[in-house]
Formats: C-alpha cells, structure tokens, sequence
C-alpha cells in the first residue's frame, strides 16, 4: 500500500478521520458501562426483583454482560444477579435477539442520569477513534415512573454532550429553542488553548416502530424544536418485522414539509411493499438496505440515495453468512455514494476503525481508495454546508499525512 508512511493497515484505519451517520446511542453503550463486576454477586443474588428477572430470563439466550449500571441497579435490589450470571456474550446475535437486548438496555440506561452519562462516554468513545463528525441518533422515550418526557430525554441527552471533557465537541452554532429543553444557552464549540481532538456532534431523533402515529409526531415536532440544540433530522428505526408504514407516514411526511431530513431503515427484512414505498418519499439516505432486490437496487442508483452501511451488524444479524456477500461491493464499483457506519458498536463490539479496516481487507481497498471514502461521506452528512466546508480541510489536511 501507497502512502501513510510505515503505519500497518490497522493502526491507518485509526488515524483516519472518519464520519460516522448510522450509530445509535443506546447501542453505542460501553461494555465497561454495562458489565457486572463479580465482587457484586452476593448482593445481587440476595435481591430480587420479578420484572427485571423476567426480563433478563427471556434475554439470557441473547447474552448480555453488565457491570456498573448492574451495580446500581444490584444495591438498589432490583437486579438479580443469579439471572445475570447465566448471560453470556455471543458473537451473533438474530435480529429479535438485539430487540430484546435493546429493550433490557433501555431498563438499563433510561433515567435522565444514566441517559447523560451514556451520551457523554459514546460521544468520547467515537472521539478516541478518530472520529470528526457523528451523526448520534437516539429514541426520545417517555418514562412516566422517572418523571421523563421525551423532551427531557432530550435534554438529558445535549447535557451528555455538554459534560463531554476529553475532546473538543462542536455541537451547535446558533439560536435559541421555544421548548424549555435547555435552560442555558445552546453550546458552540467549546474551545480550548491546547490543540485537543475535536468531534462533530449532530444528533438524529429516531420514530421506533412501536410507537403511534401521534408519538411519531410528537418526535419530529421535537426535532424541529430543537434545530438549534444540534437535531438535524429524523430516523425510523426499531424492529423490522413491527409496525406499519402507514402508521410511520404521516409524521415521515410531516418531517419533509418541515424541511427536517429523514434516513430510513430500509429492508431489513425482505418487507418489499415497505421497500417500495419507502423509497416512494425519497428519504435522504437509507440504512442497512439488505434486503433489496434488483429493482429496488436500480431506484436507489436512480434517486441517487446515499447507503449507510453496517458491515459487522449485518453480518453478526446473519442476513450474510459471508462478508463477501455483502452488496458493499457492488454499490461500491456502481460509484454509488455509501457511508461505512457502527450501528450499535457496543452491541456488536466493533469500532468505526474496526469497519474500515474490515472494508478495506475484504473487498481490495488501498488507502487511497479508503481515504476517499472516508471523505466522500461529507456529501451525505445532514450538516449546514459551513460544516461540510470544515470537514473538507479536516480531511485535506490529513491527506498529507495519510496518503
Ligand atoms: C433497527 C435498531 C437497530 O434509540 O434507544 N436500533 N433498529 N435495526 C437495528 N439494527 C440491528 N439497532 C438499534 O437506541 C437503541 C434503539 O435503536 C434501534 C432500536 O429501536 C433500539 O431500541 P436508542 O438510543
């Protein structure tokens, strides 16, 4: 390989500058947050609490491991850690397995606290690899026994990534919300004399296909309240085999008249009515896309649709028994635009380094190649173009470096 000096692939794949689109917060939850410490056993074996049992019972084929938020949870009596003892870690997990993990991670993480703290740590985890810009998306979740809306979730969520203080995270850059989301003032770049790593930070308000017609809406006229806190657009996302288009639609709509854009998960199962009339509102990007055939294919080159692409969650979900099956490839030599993204790097352990690196040694890319599409992915970030612009030098800069 040309350029990057004596750096081994690996190590290249981290010093890339990266843009992250498709990564979702409770998703991204470090390992160190959710393990359980072994020293907790008696506690938690002492306590016990029938939901939470019930819970991880139904989930202990999936596998889990959790450690501090376990703790809290273990001192307070509701975690039984007999139950949690008997999770283990899998390598690959089917689709209904990462939904329920996901409904005992929300158990988990949801109370403006943890919500917080989850956002910060995510947030930093991405900076530590290189990361330049993330597209964060996360659920607003009602949670009536904690006292949270969705709209302080949200404000749990920008206070997570007001407490980032390892990097330098450009959030938003001006204005003011009508929601009574954030008392101070909306955050600018935090600056700092040291030249420290600086992040990025838009966030996506996620509809989970659960949820009601008005709770979808509830989200996206969340979203444009919060233009100003850093909300760039909308993302459907949750179980695929849930929930009908039409009942997502209205407030999909909604969402292009308000100019919010939108990024659907498209084809995780082979639903192809829903393909079909998700590709018929043109959202600005889609996610996963597995399951496309052909024709679907030819219209996503058509519409020029940017693909995020979620290489180890598709195949540790199983729709690809090989990576080399995977239309990464075929999109790829089509000069289609595609963006390489973690989906849930905690569930899935892997890193966005990890997914370039996974790129670039299964399908042939040089480091030329893989710095091109790196940077490529500035065009379908949801960024203002005085964003785009500074991600252009970021990479500009580092093309000296790198290549
Ligand atoms: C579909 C997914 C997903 O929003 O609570 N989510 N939806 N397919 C996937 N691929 C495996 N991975 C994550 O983050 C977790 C939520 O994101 C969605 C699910 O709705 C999950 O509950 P937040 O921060």
């Amino acid at each position: 390989m040309e350029g990057g000096g004596d750096m081994g692939l690996v190590e290249w794949c981290r010093e890339l500058p990266k843009i992250e689109l498709h990564a979702h917060l409770n998703g991204s939850v470090r390992d160190s947050t959710l393990l359980p410490p072994w020293d907790i056993r008696n506690d938690l074996e002492n306590s016990s609490c029938i939901t939470f049992r019930s819970t991880l019972k139904q989930i202990i084929s999936t596998g889990l491991a959790m450690r501090e938020l376990a703790k809290d949870l273990g001192e307070k009596g509701v975690i039984a850690f007999a139950d949690v003892a008997h999770v283990i870690m899998k390598n690959g997990r089917s689709l209904p397995e990462c939904f329920k993990l996901f409904d005992l991670y929300h158990l988990l993480t949801t109370d403006h606290q943890t919500v917080t703290r989850i956002t910060k740590e995510v947030i930093e985890d991405f900076a530590a690899e290189n990361v330049v810009y993330l597209e964060l998306r996360t659920t607003p979740k009602k949670n009536e026994a904690k006292g949270m809306t969705k709209c302080s979730y949200m404000k749990a969520v920008i206070d997570g990534i007001r407490a980032v203080d390892t990097v330098d995270v450009d959030f938003v850059t001006s204005g003011t919300s009508n929601v009574n989301c954030s008392e101070a003032t909306p955050l600018n770049c935090i600056g700092s004399p040291i030249k420290r790593k600086k992040i990025y930070v838009r966030l996506l308000l996620s509809i989970d296909r659960r949820e009601t017609t008005a709770a979808a809406l509830e989200t996206v006229n969340l979203a444009m309240d919060l233009k100003n806190f850093g909300v760039v657009g909308i993302d459907l996302s949750g179980n695929p085999v849930i929930g009908e288009w039409q009942t997502f639609l209205p407030a999909l709509k909604h969402a292009k008249e308000l100019g919010l854009p939108i990024t659907l998960h498209c084809g995780e199962v082979p639903n192809h009515k829903e393909i079909q009339a998700m590709l018929d509102i043109c959202p600005q990007r889609i996610g996963h896309a597995c399951f496309l055939v052909e024709e679907e294919w030819k219209r996503v080159k058509f519409l020029k649709i940017p693909v995020e692409i979620c290489l180890t969650s598709n195949i540790r979900t199983g729709r690809f028994s090989s990576i080399y099956d995977h239309f990464f490839a075929d999109l790829y030599k089509a000069k289609h635009q595609v963006a390489l993204c973690t989906d849930d790097s905690g569930l899935f352990s892997t890193t966005l380094s990890n997914e370039f690196y996974l790129a670039a040694s299964t399908f042939g890319l040089n480091k030329d190649e893989m710095f091109l599409l790196a940077r490529s992915a500035i065009q379908s970030t949801f960024a203002d173009d005085e964003v785009k612009h500074e991600l252009t030098k970021i990479y500009d800069d580092a093309a000296n470096r790198l290549i």
